[in-house]
Formats: structure tokens, sequence, C-alpha cells
């Protein structure tokens, strides 16, 4: 070593400044499920919230669409390597589904249909961070990206942004959730590249 090439010296020399280190850019929207796509029909979904003292609170679809929504645009991050910018969603913000239970929990796990499981500390999902998404580009969200609807937490690897999402369950613990326990990072920030424990 010790020799430098001109114009080899930075590996981010022209790299795109909203891009996390290792990722690069996707056109298109790859889908990434372990497992197979649950089909949730709007009448029959559900979705709740329950404290770590067993409160809950859950919305049916048609409850769901009557509270205020929000139309956000983010750029996302897969562990997978690909990131995908100006994503546009729309989505009831979390907050306004947590917001005032009476809860000591700092931890969440959310719970989807089908099975998976992904952690996160609470205070990730509110503060204008985290939605319960149902839209994608304008569009009723499809089922293979985890309609009809999923978690959209834009800040951390899109693996916690779990699809088809059924239940946020407040925890004062912080348990791994499906790709935690394999040994993927338990906050999973794509900026410091936690991508597994230990990062
Ligand atoms: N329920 C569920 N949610 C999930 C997954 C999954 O397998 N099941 N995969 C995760 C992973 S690893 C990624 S990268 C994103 C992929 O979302 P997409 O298929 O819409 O691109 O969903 C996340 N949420
Ligand atoms: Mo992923």
């Amino acid at each position: 070593m010790g020799v430098v090439t001109p114009g080899f010296t930075g590996r981010a020399r022209g790299a795109n400044p909203r891009l996390p280190p290792g990722q690069y850019l996707a056109e298109e929207f790859p889908v990434l499920t372990a497992g197979p796509t649950p089909r949730v029909s709007t009448e029959r979904w559900e979705f709740s919230v329950v404290t770590e003292s067993g409160e809950r609170r859950s919305w049916s679809w048609p409850e769901l669409m009557a509270l205020p929504s929000e139309k956000i645009t983010v750029d996302i991050h897969c562990v997978t390597q690909w990131s995908k910018l100006d994503t546009r969603w729309r989505g009831v913000p979390v907050d306004s589904l947590v917001g005032d239970l009476d809860t000591a929990a700092d931890y969440v796990m959310a719970h989807s249909y089908g099975g998976y499981t992904t952690n996160l500390p609470l205070a990730d999902l509110l503060g204008g961070q985290a939605w319960i998404a149902y839209e994608y580009g304008g569009k009723p969200l499809t089922p293979e990206h985890g309609g009809p609807a999923r978690l959209l937490v834009p800040h951390l690897y899109f693996w916690k942004s779990a699809k088809w999402v059924r239940e946020l369950r407040l925890t004062t613990k912080d348990d791994p959730g499906f790709w935690e326990a394999s040994g993927y990072h338990d906050y999973g920030d794509p900026w410091r590249e936690q991508r597994y424990q230990g990062d």
C-alpha cells in the first residue's frame, strides 16, 4: 500500500450524499419477503396497539381510513444494499395511534400477518418518524409490498418496516425480532451501517 492513485483516493468521491455507506441506487422497487405473501382483505384486516399491561386499542380498515393521514416522500435503505430515493407514500403517523396511551415501555415488537416480527425502540416510532402506510406512488399498497398496510420507518434499514403489520406490542425489554434473532442488528441505522449484531 502507500501508493495513492489519483481519482481513486475516496470511494465517496462523486457519490450521492443521500446514499448511506455501502448502498447503491435502485431504480426498481425490489420485493423482499421471507416466506409467502399473506393476502389480507380489508374486511378482515385489523390493527392493534397493545401496552405492556395488556391495554389494547384496535382499528378496523374503515377506522384507519378515517384517521388523518400524511403524504410522505422518503429515501429507503435495504440491508441487502439497495436504496431508493424519494419514494412516495401515504399513511397514518404512529403518533396518532400510540400517542396518549399509558405506557412505560421503551420498545416495540411489530407483529405481521404471516408471523414476521421486528423490534424497535418506541421513540423511533414517534415524533413523525414512522407511519402505518397504505398507499405507495399514489396507489393502494400492493400485497407484495405489504398491502393493505405496512409499517414505514424510513430512517432505519427497511427490514424494520414490517409489511402486513397487524400489531405493535409495547414492551419494557428489547427482544429480538425475526431477522434480529438470526444476527441482524437490533437498531439498524443505515448511516452507521448497523447491519449485523456488533456493527
Ligand atoms: N412481514 C414482513 N415484513 C417485511 C419483510 C418480510 O419478509 N415480512 N421483509 C423486510 C425486508 S428485509 C425488507 S428490505 C422490506 C422489503 O420491502 P419491499 O418488499 O416492499 O421492498 O420489507 C421488510 N418487511
Ligand atoms: Mo431487507
